[in-house]
């Protein structure tokens, strides 16, 4: 469906909008739609999101809760359409969302400073943290077991299975390496059972690009891609930001051993975290700071890997192998974190 009839059940006309793709993201297609007042377009993956209300629904219990108890709050809900629905579905069946553009802000895709990575940190953390007192229970999950890291196993191990030969052949190292770390799984798993981590209301996709910054101060003004905001544990998302913020390189990198785990990085976003969550989270939640990074780093890997063994079906790629580039990428970082 063209653009065009999805912006005109939103009460907008193209032509009005500059429109440009946003191409970071390895699962929504994102537009920025640019005039005096501007919007960000997104049209959800459906495969990936099969129940697109849940997102929806999700968003609105955090809108009225914030609402309700931090007013002050900057939280974005989506703009709705002229019947009044939060997402316009197009003839193929998959949803679309506009979202209002918060002027002079910026979003990054690498962390360069101790600064930027302690504002990140805190203003992920503040999510939480505002939202603390609403009931997980109204929360749905949007993506089934999402984080977690026994089912992300119990993936790998299936794809190891079916996978062809010349895939498992070429992913030989990097499975080699996921299978060393399976003890990562033994913790996980303890820690969850044994009650250590409390079920919290997390954002679970916390890279640095998912926040605006004011562009004149820096000062981060608003965490955004809210899709997998459900509930979960707070590892999920510290551990997800030192993945990604620590390595001076990304993910994308095609020559691992640029890798580097920068110290003074990681330990600002501990302690931007820290600044918004120390009387948040239990002194039993803090003694799994240190693992979190392990654990995201590991999940994203046996993720990246199990998805190049399954014939690269999730993630979008560009060129063949990118996803065990991927999965090297976070192979070599656990390695460093561990
Ligand atoms: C996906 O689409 P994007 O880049 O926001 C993924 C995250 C991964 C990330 C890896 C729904 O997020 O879990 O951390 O790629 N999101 C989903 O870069 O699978
Ligand atoms: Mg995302």
């Amino acid at each position: 469906m063209e653009l065009r009839n999805i912006l005109q059940a939103f009460g907008l006309a193209a032509g009005d909008f500059s429109i440009d793709r946003i191409s970071a993201g390895y699962i929504n297609h994102t537009y920025k739609l640019t005039n005096g007042i501007s919007y960000v377009l997104q049209r959800l993956n459906k495969q990936v999101f099969k129940q697109p209300d849940a997102v929806a629904g999700n968003i609105r219990t955090a809108a009225s809760y914030l609402a309700q108890h931090h007013p002050d709050y900057l939280f974005l809900s989506p703009v709705r359409t002229r019947a009044g629905q939060e997402m316009m579905y197009d003839d193929e069946g998959f949803p679309w969302r506009l979202f209002p553009y918060i002027n002079n802000t910026i979003t990054v895709n690498k962390v360069e400073t101790e600064q930027e990575a302690f504002n990140a940190a805190s203003g992920f953390a503040r999510l939480t943290k505002k939202l603390a007192g609403a009931d997980t229970s109204l929360f749905h999950a949007t993506i089934e077991r999402f984080h977690d890291l026994t089912w992300r196993l119990e993936q790998f191990e299936e794809a190891l299975l079916k996978t062809s030969a010349e895939r498992k052949e070429k992913a030989a190292a990097a499975i080699a390496i996921a299978q060393r770390y399976i003890y990562l799984v033994d913790h996980y798993r303890a820690q969850v059972a044994g009650g250590a981590l409390k079920l919290r209301i997390m954002h679970n996709d916390t890279k640095i690009n998912n926040i605006l910054f004011d562009a004149t101060t820096r000062k981060d003004v608003c965490v955004i891609d809210l899709d997998t905001l459900m509930p979960g544990y707070f590892i999920y998302d510290l551990g997800d930001m030192i993945r990604t913020f620590v390595s001076p390189v990304d993910e994308e990198v095609k020559d691992p051993s640029q890798i580097r785990l920068r110290q003074n990085i990681y330990d600002a976003v501990v302690k931007g975290y820290l600044s918004e969550m120390n009387n948040i989270l239990t002194e039993e939640e803090k003694m799994s700071i240190e693992f979190s990074g392990q654990m995201m780093t590991y999940i994203m890997g046996l993720r990246m890997l199990t998805d190049f063994l399954n014939g690269d079906i999730y993630y979008q790629t560009t060129y063949p192998g990118q996803n065990l580039v991927r999965a090297a990428n976070q192979l070599r970082l656990l390695e460093l974190l561990t």
